[in-house]
């Protein structure tokens, strides 16, 4: 009997948990969290425990899906739909350009896909548009990076976690979003404080010695007061600002108006509590900063991230151990999309406007520098913009479901009746963007084939194949493949053989960048380590298995100096009012729901653990207010639209504002399509809502 032992990365969360799986004659009989794996040292959450059950439902995509002219999709053989593919895609960009087209992808498919997406479908198909749903997510967190420290560089190491004496958690659910992360703070041995800020009384906000109950969208006036109560207590470390930081004095002027008093009304906090939390960041040995969606999904999102930013460089809170304002990714591989994607920036954060980068990654794919755009990609929402004005007819979504997830859906589904042609690369035909497309390109899942993801800590781990995919399933990068083939193309990828040739680029387009890894030799060398994370450059090796950034004060930027940057606070997008009197926010609901439920949705043991239909989180003074009952179906409503739920009166609310989950189909119709100036970010956290119970017929 030959038996394997195969350790991998798991697929959903970024926190990047390993597994290891013992596989006899093609069979997993064992599936074990690794005790040796740095990250989660033997530890995992139920999504990754049941991580390969979704491979196996039915509503697997076994074969390539075209939809014929009764409109429906037929199965059809991977030779025609490539044909398809080429011939559809080149007509609309031979007749209407290389902006009539583009494409949608992902943090969740390995590394080495990304690339390969980014290279075919700019500089083989001669697309120039091209975004992920990265910008759903971490957007926000890389432009404040790349501002403020001249390259998108998450400066922690989760020992940070386990070192820090005051942590501060704000606008995250880490206790159910990033689970195991969550659970390091076992390991942390000082005698510390956890601090939660989020509107609402999460598990992690109860779980926290403390919960800063803020109002939404009150975080940037919070913490310039905080700032400004930094500055005029003479707490700021002037030595480290002096020699590291620039932009000081601007900070000090802009933040001198904010007092605990003045934020009172915006925040909902009283001066006190602003003020006590000022004076314990100044007096933690190691403060810390971990911040997800409720600072990135908002109409002002890089500005709080960077005030954050600007907090711990004036308090000396960063390149030490326990420090740092950190934004911990979303999606298994947000980091790899954001550096190795080949959309917002070229490869390992170069620039498409400038020539020399651009002639470096023509010269290391060895092409005619002319195939790479001169232009950057548009960003999601102007995409999709231009696919309702009719300018992009053709877009081709690789593992993701918009139409699920993106903000004010309903509108997306009115869009894609202007497109010519849809194709859809995913593991089902079932999702609410497949059941839509023209074409659907059946996928193998991670689990199913080879690659790295990069996680939170920029620690880059191994995608190991464990299962076989079903049917004519196959990896994405092979789909890739076999389309650069039909169009034409395939001569100019011919040297990636492997996923690992493609990983072996990527190294060399990172030589002398930030994020250079260029001294890992191959996918044997990140095994043997436990992961590794960037930078790790050639002519430098160490054996280090964490490595913090900033340690020698010195930043990406042109002088060495880190921005800090301000701005005014602008009003929501869209206030309440008598007709719409609550706040709508949204996010995660449970630690066994992902996302659109696409692959959680179909392991039996978590559809135990969370209500079946949607709901909305209430507060009882509301309910009762309303006369609403606890499980009471009730309608929704925002401008946009109407969704029926049942309500959930909890106390994790406060009055006035209420909560859907984003795993439901129902949550979306309502959201207000508002996005930050600087990253472009949906605001999935703010929308003004009515809710009253359902009429009569409704609930029949
Ligand atoms: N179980 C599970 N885990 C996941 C995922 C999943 O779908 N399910 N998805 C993964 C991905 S891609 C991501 S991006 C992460 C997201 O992880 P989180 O960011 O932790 O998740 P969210 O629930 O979207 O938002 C976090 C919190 O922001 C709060 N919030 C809303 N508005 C504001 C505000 O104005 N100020 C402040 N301070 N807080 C606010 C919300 O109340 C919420 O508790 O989770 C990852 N992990
Ligand atoms: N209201 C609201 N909406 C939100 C959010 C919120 O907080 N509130 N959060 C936003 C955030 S942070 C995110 S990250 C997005 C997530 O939104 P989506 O990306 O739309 O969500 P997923 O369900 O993860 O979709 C991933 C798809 O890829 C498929 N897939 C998985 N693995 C592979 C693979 O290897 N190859 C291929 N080809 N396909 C694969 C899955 O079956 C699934 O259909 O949602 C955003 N939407
Ligand atoms: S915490 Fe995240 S990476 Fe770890 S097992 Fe759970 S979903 Fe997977
Ligand atoms: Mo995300």
């Amino acid at each position: 009997m030959a038996t394997q032992t195969i350790r991998t990365t798991c697929s959903y969360c970024s926190v990047g948990c390993n597994f290891v799986a013992t596989v006899e004659d093609g069979t997993v009989t064992s599936w074990k969290p690794d005790k040796e794996y740095p990250v989660n040292q033997g530890r995992s959450c139920p999504k990754g425990f049941n991580l390969l059950e979704p491979f196996h439902a039915e509503d697997r995509v076994t074969t390539p899906l075209l939809r014929g002219d009764d409109g429906t999709l037929r199965p059809i053989s991977w030779d025609v739909a490539n044909k398809e593919f080429a011939t559809r895609l080149k007509g609309i960009l031979d007749t209407h350009g290389p902006e009539s087209a583009a494409f949608l992808s992902t943090g969740q498919i390995p590394m080495e896909e990304m690339a390969f997406l980014g290279a075919l479908g700019k500089f083989g198909m001669g697309m120039v548009h091209g975004d992920g749903n990265t910008r759903q997510c971490m957007a926000t967190a890389a432009v404040a990076y790349k501002q403020a420290f001249g390259f998108d560089a998450p400066p922690f190491t989760y020992t940070d976690f386990e070192e820090s004496d005051y942590l501060v958690f704000l606008g995250s659910n880490a206790m159910i979003s990033h689970p195991v992360l969550w659970n390091r703070l076992k390991g942390n041995k000082n005698e510390k404080k956890v601090v939660v800020v989020d509107p609402r009384a999460t598990k992690t906000a109860r779980a926290g010695d403390q919960h800063i109950q803020i109002n939404p969208k009150g975080d940037l006036s919070f913490l310039y007061a905080v700032t400004n109560e930094i500055i005029k207590n003479g707490w700021v470390l002037q030595e480290y600002v002096d020699a590291h930081a620039a932009g000081f004095e601007e900070l000090a002027a802009h933040v001198a108006s904010f007092t605990p008093e003045s934020v009172e009304e915006v925040t909902g906090l009283s001066a006190d509590m602003t003020r006590t939390f000022a004076r314990e960041f100044h007096e933690a040995k190691a403060a810390s900063f971990w911040w997800t969606m409720g600072v990135n999904q908002s109409h002002q999102g890089v500005r709080t991230a960077q005030a954050m930013i600007n907090l711990c460089v004036i308090t000396g809170n960063i390149g030490r151990p326990g420090t740092g304002p950190n934004s911990i990714t979303g999606q298994a591989n947000a980091m790899g999309s954001r550096l190795f994607s080949n959309t917002t920036s070229l490869y390992a954060g170069m620039d498409f406007l400038k020539e020399t980068d651009r002639e470096r990654v023509a010269a290391l794919l060895g092409i005619d520098v002319t195939r790479i755009p001169q232009q950057n990609s548009l960003p999601y929402h102007k995409i999709l913009e231009r696919v309702e004005s009719g300018d992009i007819k053709a877009l081709w979504i690789i593992a993701t479901n918009p139409g699920h997830s993106w903000i004010d859906r309903d509108t997306l589904y009115e869009r894609f009746k202007n497109l010519d042609f849809l194709v859809v690369q995913d593991l089902y035909h079932t999702t609410e963007t497949a059941q839509v497309a023209d074409l659907v390109l059946p996928a193998a899942g991670s689990g199913e084939k080879y690659g790295t993801f990069i996680n939170s800590e920029r620690r880059i781990g191994i995608v190991d194949k464990v299962i076989d995919p079903p049917g004519e399933a196959k990896s994405d990068f092979d789909i890739f493949k076999g389309l650069a083939e039909a169009w034409g193309v395939g001569d100019m990828f011919a040297q990636w053989e492997t996923t690992e040739d493609i990983f072996r680029f990527l190294t060399r387009t990172s030589e002398g960048r930030p994020c250079d890894i260029s001294g890992i030799t191959g996918y044997e060398m990140i095994k043997e380590r436990g992961g590794i994370q960037w930078p790790y450059p050639a002519n430098n090796p160490d054996d280090l298995v964490h490595r913090r950034l900033f340690e020698d004060g010195k930043f990406f930027t042109a002088d060495g100096k880190v921005n800090l940057l301000t701005t005014d606070i602008v009003p929501v997008p869209e206030p309440t009012d008598a007709a719409y009197p609550f706040v709508l926010l949204t996010g995660r609901g449970s630690t066994v729901q992902f996302h659109t439920q696409t692959r959680t949705g179909k392991v039996a043991m978590l559809l135990k653990s969370y209500p079946a239909e949607a709901y909305i989180e209430i507060s009882p003074d509301d309910a009762e207010r309303l006369e609403i009952a606890d499980g009471e179906m009730v309608e929704v409503s925002s401008r946009r639209g109407t969704s029926r739920v049942a309500a959930q009166i909890t106390d994790v609310m406060a009055p006035g504002q209420v909560f859907m989950s984003m795993h439901y189909m129902e949550t979306n119709p309502l959201t207000f399509p508002a996005f930050d100036p600087y990253s472009f970010e949906p605001n999935y956290k703010w929308a003004a809502v009515q809710v009253r119970p359902a009429a009569q017929e409704a609930i029949r």
